[in-house]
C-alpha cells in the first residue's frame, strides 16, 4: 500500500474526548471516527487490525470445532418473548418496528435465533455435540458507553453457542471454548486470565470472564500471581479429549481468581500475601454454561438414545473483537504510540523513504516495496513527501513492527536501516540483505 494513495487520516493534536491512552491512539492513528455516541466507523488501518484479530478468533474457534455461520443484527421480538428476556433485559436493548408495525430489535446477543435454528433442524442426539458461531454486530443502549470502542453501543462480537445432550457433553464443550480462549488471546500477544464471574441477562451457574491485566481496565480483580507464568495450551491439543481438556480446565482454575462480583475476601486472603495480585482488569471474553434455560421454554430437544426427548444443554461464548483492539494498545505502547503484536499489526512493514523524489531514495524503496509485497509481505510504502520528522513519527504511532528506512546516505553506499519498532533496535545492512530478512 503507497501511503500517497491510502486513507489513515493521522491526527496531530491529542484529541480531548480521549480519557485512555487506546482511545487516544485509535483517533490519532485514524484508525476509527466516532459518528454518533458509542457508535464508530473502522477506518482502514483500524479494519486491518480488527480483520486480523477476527481471523485468529475464527482460525481458533474451528480448531476447536465450532462452526461459523451468520445471523442477521435486526430480531424478532417474538423469539424473544418466547424465552422470556424481551421484557427482562430492560432499556439496553434497542426495540425497533418495522412498517407492518411489528416489534423488532437490533440484537444484543443471539441465544434465541440460534436456539431456534437448533431447533428448526435438529432432532436427534447423532447430530451433538454441535458448536455454532459468528462474528456480528451487536448493539446494547449502554448507560455509559466510553473509552472509544472498548465499551461502545455498537459493538463486535463473536459469539459461539454449544449444544449437547447431557450436562456432562455441555461441560466437554465448555472446556474447549475455555482451551481455546486461552490459545486465542495468547496468539494476539494478551495475557488473559479466566476468573470465576457473575452470569448476568445471560443466565446459569458457570461462568468465566477472561481479563486482561491493565490499570485502565473496568473491572476490579483478584487473583494468585503464578496465573502469569501458566503455559498455554499447545497447537497439537486434542480437543475430542476429554481428560485433556478437563486437565486444562482444572489447572487453570485451581488458583484463586474472580472478578469483584465473585469475590471471596476469606479465600483470597488464604492465599499467601505475596502472592495476591489486586488490580484492574479488561473483560474481553466471557463464557456461559447454561443447561436448559433457552431449550426449555423454546422447545429445542433431540431424541436421546434412550428413544427419549431432551432438551438440550447449552453454553454461550462471547469474545468481543472492537474491544480487543484497544485492550491490545492498552497492554503495548509507549510514548511514541502503539507497538503492534506482529500478529495483529495492519502491516508486517513499513518502508520510508526519507527523501521522495530522489532517483536513488525511489528506486530504492520501490524495489523493496516490490520484493516484499511478492513476497506476501503486508508492506506500507511511504511515499508522501512529508518532512522525514513527520514520517517517522506517523511510522512510531501506527506502531508497524519493522521499519525499512531508505535515507540519500545511506542508499548512495547500497545501503538502509532496519528499525524495530519495539526495542527501538536500528541496524544498518546492505539492500538486499534487507529483503532477505524479511522475504522469508
Ligand atoms: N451471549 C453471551 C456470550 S456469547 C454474551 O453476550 N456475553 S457478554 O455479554 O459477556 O459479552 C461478550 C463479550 O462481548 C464481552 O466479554 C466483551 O468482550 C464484549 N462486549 C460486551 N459488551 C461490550 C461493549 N459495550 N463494547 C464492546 N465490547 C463489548
Amino acid at each position: 500500500m503507497r501511503l500517497s494513495r491510502y486513507f489513515m487520516p493521522i491526527l496531530k493534536e491529542n484529541p480531548k474526548e480521549a480519557e485512555i491512552v487506546s482511545h487516544r491512539l485509535m483517533l490519532r492513528a485514524g484508525m476509527i471516527r466516532q459518528q454518533s455516541q458509542g457508535i464508530y466507523s473502522w477506518l482502514p488501518l483500524g479494519k486491518r487490525v480488527l480483520d486480523k484479530v477476527n481471523a485468529i478468533i475464527r482460525d481458533e474457534q474451528n480448531r476447536a470445532g465450532a462452526i461459523e455461520l451468520s445471523m442477521p443484527t435486526l430480531q424478532s421480538a417474538e423469539l424473544w418473548q418466547e424465552s422470556g428476556r424481551y421484557d427482562a433485559y430492560g432499556k439496553e436493548m434497542l426495540r425497533i418496528k418495522d412498517r407492518q408495525d411489528r416489534p423488532m430489535l437490533y440484537g444484543p446477543t443471539n441465544e434465541e435465533m440460534v436456539t431456534d435454528i437448533f431447533r428448526s433442524s435438529v432432532k436427534s442426539y447423532k447430530d451433538l455435540p454441535l458448536n455454532l458461531y459468528h462474528i456480528q454486530l451487536k448493539f446494547r443502549d449502554e448507560i455509559r458507553p466510553r473509552f472509544g470502542t472498548m465499551r461502545s453501543r455498537e459493538f463486535m462480537m463473536k459469539d459461539a453457542y454449544s449444544f449437547d445432550l447431557t450436562r456432562e457433553g455441555a461441560e466437554h464443550s465448555y472446556n474447549k471454548m475455555f482451551a481455546a480462549y486461552l490459545r486465542t488471546f495468547d496468539r494476539l500477544g494478551l495475557r488473559a486470565i479466566p476468573m470465576r464471574a457473575d452470569t448476568g441477562p445471560i443466565g446459569g451457574k458457570l461462568s468465566h470472564e477472561f481479563i486482561i491485566l491493565a490499570d485502565t481496565g473496568e473491572s476490579e480483580v483478584f487473583c494468585h500471581k503464578d496465573f502469569v507464568d501458566f503455559d498455554i495450551p499447545g497447537a497439537h491439543t486434542d480437543f475430542d479429549s476429554v481428560e485433556g481438556l478437563q486437565a486444562i480446565f482444572d489447572k487453570w482454575t485451581s488458583l484463586y481468581a474472580a472478578t469483584s462480583e465473585m469475590h471471596d475476601e476469606a479465600a483470597f486472603n488464604a492465599v499467601p500475601e505475596g502472592d495476591r495480585l489486586s488490580a484492574r482488569g479488561i473483560e474481553v471474553g466471557h463464557i456461559f454454561y447454561f443447561g436448559t434455560k433457552y431449550s426449555e421454554p423454546m422447545g429445542a430437544k433431540v431424541q436421546g438414545p434412550d428413544g427419549k426427548e431432551h432438551f438440550v444443554h447449552m453454553g454461550s461464548y462471547g469474545i468481543g473483537p472492537t474491544r480487543l483492539v484497544p485492550a491490545i494498545i492498552e497492554a503495548s505502547h509507549d510514548d511514541n504510540g502503539i507497538i503492534w503484536p506482529a500478529s495483529v499489526a495492519p502491516f508486517d512493514i513499513v518502508v520510508i523513504n526519507m527523501k521522495a523524489g530522489d532517483q536513488a531514495c525511489d528506486d530504492t524503496c520501490e524495489l523493496i516495496y516490490a520484493a516484499l509485497t511478492k513476497a506476501g509481505r503486508d508492506v506500507l510504502y511511504d511515499d508522501t513527501d512529508d518532512r522525514a520528522g513527520t514520517k517517522f513519527a506517523t511510522a512510531d504511532l501506527i506502531g508497524v513492527p519493522v521499519q525499512i528506512i531508505a535515507g540519500p546516505r545511506a542508499v548512495a553506499n547500497g545501503e538502509v536501516e532496519v528499525k524495530d519498532r519495539k526495542t527501538g533496535a536500528r541496524e544498518t545492512m546492505t539492500i538486499e540483505a534487507a529483503i532477505n530478512r524479511f522475504v522469508a
